[in-house]
């Protein structure tokens, strides 16, 4: 395997011999690429910005330390909607080859920390944070995880998440399926709870929902066999997006804007409560994501 900085030392290759490789861009430490042999498995947008002026649409962002529109009255208020991992250059930590029960991958880590944010942002957030992203890269896996780190004297409250966006055929073809009989928030619907209620959920309109307490693996079909299965460790919940065409019209970076057939997002995180860290304590969590070619 190999690992490459680009000239401009703005992204990082990942490639293994397999014929398996990712691009990750320093900025957001978002995943702009994953491919396996010469087929892509992520969903990005024609118009995203990749020179860091706004977030990537596409890939997979990370959302810290608020999950969505930060609500009033809490320490996250003055955030952007899903904090600001996806929009601050990381630094690259170091790069690692690994053999895990001889399946070999290569490993890249990213840090973020309270010092190396931008003062705006270090005002809007005032705690002392670090984070730590790898990403690996196996023959048939993407493996992503979080470090957060608490080296401060307060104790702090964050979600987080991995906002994937999974590549995919034909939304009409696929299904979801692990959710059943689970409780989520429908944020279509003003965020009112319902109960899932099929073992295979297909997608044929705008769907945006927050599944709680849910199972840490959840595959994606494709004409009822199994494209992905995405498995959390660390993690609680499952979200659920689709914008469809009424929504992907509204968003100005999308496209194309049929582009919402070809994809949908299976993010888990944990997002419908507060994760606390407590001063000099360490937390975990990570998404393996798994294509079944
Ligand atoms: O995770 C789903 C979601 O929170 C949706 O509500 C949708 O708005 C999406 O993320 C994209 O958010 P963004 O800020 O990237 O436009």
């Amino acid at each position: 395997g190999s690992i490459q900085i680009s000239d401009d030392s703005q992204s990082v290759t990942l490639s293994l011999v397999s014929g398996a490789s990712a691009k990750v861009l320093l900025y957001g430490a978002t995943v702009v690429s994953w491919k396996i042999q010469e087929r892509e498995l992520l969903w990005l947008s024609e118009a995203s910005a990749l020179d860091g002026s706004k977030a990537v649409r596409g890939g997979i962002p990370l959302v810290f330390p608020v999950f969505g529109p930060p609500p009033a009255g809490t320490a996250v208020e003055k955030l952007a909607q899903h904090g600001f991992a996806r929009t601050s250059k990381w630094n690259l930590l170091g790069r690692v080859e690994e053999e895990t029960e001889g399946d070999k991958g290569v490993r890249v880590d990213f840090g973020l920390s309270s010092d190396s944010l931008d003062d705006e942002t270090k005002a809007k957030w005032p705690y002392e944070f670090g984070l730590i992203y790898s990403v690996t890269l196996r023959e048939s896996t993407l493996e992503t995880k979080m470090v957060v780190q608490n080296p401060g004297s307060a104790a702090f409250e964050f979600n987080v998440l991995f906002h994937t966006y999974l590549r995919i055929p034909d939304v009409s073809t696929i299904g979801v399926q692990g959710l059943n009989s689970l409780t989520y928030r429908d944020k279509t619907l003003g965020g009112t709870e319902h109960q899932e209620s099929s073992d295979v959920i297909k997608i044929a309109s705008q769907t945006d929902r927050v599944y709680k307490s849910a199972p840490d693996a959840i595959t994606v079909l494709e004409d009822d066999k199994p494209l992905y299965t995405v498995t959390k460790t660390g993690l609680n919940d499952v979200v659920l997006w689709n914008p469809y065409s009424d929504g992907a019209e509204k968003i100005g970076d999308w496209e194309p804007k049929e582009g919402y057939k070809n994809m949908v997002c299976v993010e888990a995180g944990s997002v419908a409560d507060w994760q606390t860290l407590e001063q000099e304590s360490t937390w975990e969590g990570g998404v393996t994501h798994k294509a079944h070619l």
